[in-house]
């Protein structure tokens, strides 16, 4: 009832929009990023490759008839944006198509304001395994069984908005035998929450994605996506305000995951997100409290050890590790299980099988020694990322502007092969 409503509201305002333009294609948005980053990593692995990254990335796209239908601001985001971590055989600079970065004003139907059911019924992961708890080094479901979350993350939503979409959410459900799905929202780029993006806009993606994710019986992680801004202390205000609305806006929906900063670097040391963790975590707790937090640690979610010899006091906490397959080999491998054979909750919740800049070629080999080590532990893992981007961590290929429904011809080679990932698990 509610989906046909937004649906003949959506179809209106873009026949409108058709109307009173002669055009659909109205919402054209450009973003220019550029940047020259220095990139170290304590690893052993990464110590040898200090190095300078430059890329500029600028476009033109045009969007899909429903966003068309909202007022068109068109803008030109600037950011000081490195690529998190780059091997020697990862593109040093790129110019390639990007999608729309929005920062228009939502159409009415961004706003999702009704709360979805709480308990959808049925044969959903949520109905099966409902709240979730942390025990030990592992997630366990209402039942107290090892419970293992996995999905897509989806690029930064407000670049990507056309996935946060029922659909697509429900076909990576019931084709792709996912359960969870992470909301990536940038804080510094692309569209940033923090950087000039549109702040009503794009939690009314975060609440969308929220909502149908609820209404399919699907996890979601709700995700501070810091990146450029290296410490989550850069935008730390901005964080409490933004986690005290979501945590009391979900407080009764045990399917919703916080996970307060993606990936530290640079000068985001423990320390600053033992400080930061220390402020944003009781305010979610106060509204939400047994909800699963996931914390992201130094060195873009790789030090994990250092989370180890100084964990945080609370509990239902995991922290996050991430990997890129063609980058972060054994050494990675052997300090995530050291790590959890000493106790440690660890969360995958962003992973690629490439290298570490999103780009390069997939790395079939080591991709396959990472979910050998996945399912050893029954370890949650998030794929990034659920976009068509032209960028081989992409997982629908460029040319495909499916939002579901997709072909083998439609994914890329990473998509693919995780297709496959996914379709193997069972609960
Ligand atoms: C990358 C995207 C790429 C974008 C870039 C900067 O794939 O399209 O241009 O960010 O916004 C991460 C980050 C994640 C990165 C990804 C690949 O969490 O935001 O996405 N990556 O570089 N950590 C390690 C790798």
């Amino acid at each position: 009832m509610k989906l046909k409503s937004i649906t003949q509201v959506v179809l209106s305002a873009a026949l409108s929009a058709v109307l009173l333009c002669g055009c659909a294609n109205s919402a054209e948005t450009s973003v220019t990023s550029s940047a020259t980053s220095s990139v170290t990593s304590s690893s052993a692995q990464s110590s040898s490759t200090t190095k300078a990254i430059a890329s500029t990335e600028s476009a033109t796209s045009s969007k899909s008839s429903a966003e068309s239908s909202a007022p068109v601001i068109s803008s030109t985001v600037a950011s000081s944006t490195p690529a998190p971590e780059t091997s020697s055989s990862a593109p040093v600079s790129s110019s390639e198509p990007a999608p729309a970065v929005s920062s228009a004003e939502p159409p009415a139907t961004q706003s999702a304001e009704t709360p979805a059911p709480v308990t959808p019924a049925g044969d959903t992961p949520f109905a099966k395994h409902g709240q979730l708890s942390v025990n030990g080094a592992y997630l366990v479901d209402q039942n107290g069984q090892k419970f293992q979350l996995r999905g897509m993350s989806t690029h930064g939503i407000a670049w990507f908005p056309d996935y946060i979409n029922f659909d697509t959410f429900k076909f990576l459900r019931d084709e792709w035998n996912t359960n969870c799905i992470r909301l990536a929202m940038y804080t510094a780029e692309n569209g940033g929450y923090c950087t000039g993006g549109n702040k009503d806009y794009i939690k009314g993606l975060v609440k969308n994605g929220v909502d149908y994710a609820t209404q399919l019986g699907m996890y979601v992680i709700v995700d501070w996506h810091i990146l450029s801004d290296q410490t989550p202390l850069t935008y730390k205000d901005e964080a409490v305000r933004f986690f005290d609305e979501m945590s009391s806006l979900y407080a009764d929906r045990g399917n919703v995951i916080y996970e307060i900063c993606n990936e530290p670097n640079g000068s985001g040391s423990w320390q600053d997100v033992t400080a930061y963790a220390n402020e944003v975590i009781p305010v979610i707790r106060k509204n939400s409290p047994n909800s699963i937090v996931l914390v992201g640690t130094p060195t873009w979610s790789q030090d994990i050890d250092q989370a180890l010899n100084s964990p945080l006091g609370f509990n239902n906490v995991m922290y996050s590790l991430h990997f890129y397959a063609a980058t972060h080999t054994d050494w990675l491998r052997n300090r995530m299980e050291n790590c959890i054979q000493s106790g440690l909750p660890v969360f995958i919740s962003e992973f690629g099988t490439c290298d570490a800049s999103g780009n390069g070629a997939v790395d079939v080999y080591q991709s396959e020694q990472w979910k050998a080590l996945i399912d050893k532990y029954n370890t949650s893992y998030m794929c990034w990322n659920l976009a068509n981007k032209n960028e081989a961590s992409s997982i629908i290929s460029a040319g495909c502007s499916k939002l579901s429904g997709w072909t083998d011809g439609d994914l890329s080679r990473q998509g693919q092969l995780i297709r496959g990932w996914f379709k193997g698990e069972t609960d």
